[in-house]
């Protein structure tokens, strides 16, 4: 397979000016008109005229109206034309119900949708597939179906036909189409301007309760993206359509959203709270698109940060915006130190704005997603919050319509604010987490920080250049009072000392508030310090993570020392814990603790050898002894913060909900599960029942409960995907892979439903000490699967091989038995391109 180069970029040699497509619609013959206008592209160099095609049968073409033989090649067809503008038109023939890739037009429970990002459009008709051709779309679609949709706004149609719209030009990947039986829930926006937009969620029968949840969020991404950043909606009407098979989240074609069922259908009694947040969230994210992705697009894949990173840092502002605000940064860091920490430091490592790539759904990564968010979350912190507004708005203003790079989106910061960025563009060239460590000193009323930053080596990137870190600080009295509210610290060398003058006593630092730069902070520092920052930071992130460092110090002290517990930790989280003046979802979050695979890389960045069973083992322990400390404490907590009220699954009920699940957690440690399956037996939503039937698994009384559960929720694959995923993450790690295999074998379990597939086997991924087990057995398992499903699906294949990612972390046997599994998987002639490019990257 071929590896494309970002620096092999050059314009494609025609411009399209109007594209016409007819669908014939009929499940193993569909048919595709096509009739494109093209013109020569003056700012191109080269007139090859090839179109990217794909597993097309091609029953027909002609140029300006007369019939032509192209020549046609395993990835497209090339013709020769005239060096002026001309007619192209084509008819294929494409088989939807036999797609199980789940790419291009395929069917999903009888109905017709599409999923064109990144290159899916190639696989519905012969077309320059690549982000920076845009045109302008009219769609007529043909088919016996009651509800048939596509992009921009309806034009007209009669019985089996349809056609629409789009007047926005747009690059293929945004091209959508849906047709089937489907249900709508209505409504309606005006927007500032006073523009009415019809609302449509279309969702199959069944399902028509579960949309209204999705619709408030769309109303409020609306009115937000209007009020903060100015933003339109520019079309008649936006629709959006729930599909049970998906390979992604979703995805915000123009006027025509398509999501994966799971996130947006939503209520009480299916979904719980984190489902609710994340669906507002993803709603939020697709719906912000439009502007910035569609209006202003990529000018190629390798720019796929450019609409990536911008778009989850406004959603995970409007998400601060809808909640609370540190507890969604903290919520962010947790993930991003869980996906993008661990890709960064793992055989996977890549730029945020990557140079190279085989397959480009690889690339649809944490790092390009979350530390892409987090690039712009710094870009702001150094510009401030008013020249960051300026720059955004000179960034619609200028590139409206345009197909844009990194250099075009750094250049508006650079012309909005005068600043040089040349230094700040290397946190998108330079793959790698920088290690910070910090040493202080004071004297004579001055207290100095001095950092240092060094990046490890990642593939193809042995040595870093220092990047500029904003370091926000304060700092205490020891009497707790802030004696330096937080301050932005521009660090830019490697080496860089920072003084604060007229300080009486020698203050304590809070380093990295907000966590203001995605880094690996390191500093040697106390318990007692650790726990005062708990007490009295100001910064709410810094106080979580205070928090967060003494249990990992406490469990990292377990695992290489065998120590007991740390009875530090123990005293300040009962203090926060019992503290009721504290946001309840922070204290939760207080009580979650570093995960699996945060100790295990703290455990290399320590020179050490993890060993899964004995980290899973020490947060088990870990776990045990804060029951027993928290013990008159927990029956209190959990019955304060029942909630009475009829449900809402706003902010203030789900953290009640979540610190009251935390305290049953810890009280079925102590009860056998008692309260867990009164709780279970009363339930009367999806957050509480869920909660309560993983205490009884963890308890190991969850037999009834699984019966029940199943017999409950059979007819509904959301929830039965949540049953499958339960079973395994609350396994004991020795039955984790027997627990899975055994769930395989469920007459509903199917590899066909991406959702299944990773409530399934992700779920035995996402369990390291199940998936690591010393046995091998795990590492079997998954590759027999991910064997199985390659030639159906390549991109959910590709995907999950990054459950092998940390293996160069282990210890010779189990990196043996991981070897042993990857070299089989590549030994197989007729692996996908997908997959065969992440094992390799993997194997290295
Ligand atoms: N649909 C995916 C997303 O929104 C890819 N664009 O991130
Ligand atoms: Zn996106």
């Amino acid at each position: 397979p071929q590896t494309i180069y970002l620096s092999d970029y050059q314009p494609f040699g025609f411009i399209v000016d109007s594209v016409h497509l007819t669908f014939r619609l009929a499940p193993t013959a569909t048919r595709v008109i096509s009739r494109i206008a093209f013109r020569p592209n003056p700012a191109a160099q080269s007139r090859d005229f090839f179109l990217h095609g794909e597993q097309l049968s091609l029953i027909d073409a002609k140029l300006d109206g007369a019939a032509v033989s192209p020549e046609l090649t395993p990835t497209g067809l090339r013709l020769d034309v005239p060096d002026a503008p001309f007619v192209f038109e084509t008819e294929v023939e494409i088989s939807p119900e036999t797609n199980t890739a789940l790419e291009g037009l395929y069917m999903s429970n009888g109905m017709y949708c599409t999923q064109c990002e990144a290159e899916g459009f190639r696989k519905i008709t012969y077309y320059p597939d690549r982000p920076d051709v845009m045109s302008v779309f009219t769609v007529r679609i043909e088919g016996d179906l009651p509800v048939l949709l596509s992009n921009g706004n309806p034009v007209a149609q009669g019985d089996g036909w349809a056609e629409w719209h789009d007047p926005w030009p747009k690059p293929a990947y945004l091209f959508a189409l849906v047709g089937g039986e489907l249900l709508n829930h209505p409504d309606t926006f005006t927007t500032k301007s006073g523009k009415p937009v019809e609302l449509n969620i279309w969702v199959r029968p069944g399902d028509e309760d579960k949309c209204a949840f999705g619709m408030e969020a769309l109303k409020k991404s609306m009115k937000w993206d209007e009020d903060v950043y100015g933003r339109e909606y520019d079309l008649d009407i936006f629709n959006i359509v729930a599909v049970d098979d998906f390979n992604m989240g979703a995805m915000e074609n123009k006027g025509l959203n398509i999501f994966n069922s799971s996130c947006v259908l939503a209520s009480p009694d299916t979904s719980t709270d984190m489902n609710f947040e994340r669906i507002e969230a993803i709603i939020a994210h697709e719906y912000f698109h439009n502007w910035t992705g569609n209006r202003i697009t990529c000018r190629d894949w390798f720019q796929l940060c450019l609409k990536e990173g911008l778009t989850v840092f406004r959603d995970s502002q409007f998400t601060a915006d809808m909640r609370s605000a540190p507890v969604k940064r903290i919520s962010d860091v947790i993930q991003l130190r869980a996906r993008q920490f661990r890709e960064d430091n793992g055989p996977l490592a890549h730029p945020v704005r990557p140079e190279s790539f085989v397959e480009i759904n690889n690339f649809y990564t944490a790092t390009v997603y979350e530390k892409g968010a987090e690039l712009i979350g710094m870009l702001k912190t150094l510009v401030g919050d008013e020249a960051y507004e300026n720059a955004l708005n000179l960034y619609f203003d200028r590139h409206d319509g345009d197909a844009a790079t990194i250099e075009d989106w750094l250049q508006v910061f650079e012309d909005a604010t005068g600043r040089d960025l040349s230094q700040f563009k290397r946190w998108y060239s330079q793959a790698g987490t920088p290690r910070l460590s910090v040493s202080e000193e004071y004297a004579d009323g001055t207290y100095t920080l001095t950092f240092r930053q060094s990046t490890p080596p990642t593939p193809s990137q042995p040595v870093k250049d220092p990047r500029v870190i904003p370091i926000a600080v304060g700092l205490l009295n020891p009497n707790g009072d802030e004696v330096v509210p937080t301050t932005v610290l521009e660090m830019t060398e490697a080496e860089q000392s920072f003084a604060f003058d007229g300080l009486a006593v020698r203050p304590v630092p809070s380093i990295l508030r907000g966590f203001s730069a995605p880094v690996i902070l390191q500093r040697d520092t106390t318990n007692e310090e650790r726990a005062f920052l708990l007490a009295h930071d100001t910064d709410p992130f810094n106080k979580w993570e205070s928090g967060r460092a003494l249990a990992r110090d406490g469990l990292l002290h377990m695992i290489r020392d065998s120590a007991a517990p740390d009875m530090a930790y123990l005293e300040a989280l009962t203090a926060v814990v019992r503290d009721d003046a504290q946001d309840p979802a922070f204290r939760a979050l207080a009580m979650g603790l570093p995960s699996q695979d945060d100790l295990a890389q703290a455990l290399v960045d320590l020179g050490e050898i993890p060993d899964p069973q004995a980290i899973w083992q020490a947060l088990e322990t870990l776990r045990q002894a804060t029951a027993q400390h928290m013990q008159d404490l927990l029956p209190r907590i959990y019955a304060q913060y029942q909630v009475d009220a009829p449900f809402q699954p706003d902010a203030e009920q789900s953290g009640a909900r979540a610190l009251a699940n935390a305290a049953l957690a810890l009280l079925s440690r102590l009860d056998g599960g008692a309260q867990a399956q009164k709780q279970y037996d009363a339930a009367d939503n999806m957050t509480q029942q869920l909660a309560a039937f993983g205490c009884l698994l963890s308890a190991g009384k969850g037999q009834a409960a699984t019966k029940a559960f199943y017999e409950r929720w059979k007819h509904d694959r959301l929830v039965i995907d949540k049953w499958f995923t339960m079973q395994i993450v609350q396994a004991d790690p020795d039955q984790a892979a027997d627990v899975t295999a055994a769930l395989t074998q469920h007459p509903d379990f199917t590899m066909k439903n991406p959702n299944r597939f990773r409530a399934t086997l992700g779920a035995l991924a996402m369990s390291p000490a199940g998936f690591h087990h010393a046995s091998g057995k795990g590492y079997a398992l998954l590759a027999d699967w991910l064997i199985q499903l390659d030639p159906l699906n390549p991109q959910t294949t590709a995907r999950m091989c990054s459950a092998f990612e940390t293996w160069r972390r282990y210890d010779a046997d189990r990196q043996a038995l991981i070897a042993t599994q990857l070299d089989r998987i590549l030994e197989i002639d007729t692996l996908s391109r997908d997959t065969r490019e992440m094992v390799e990257r993997i194997r290295k």
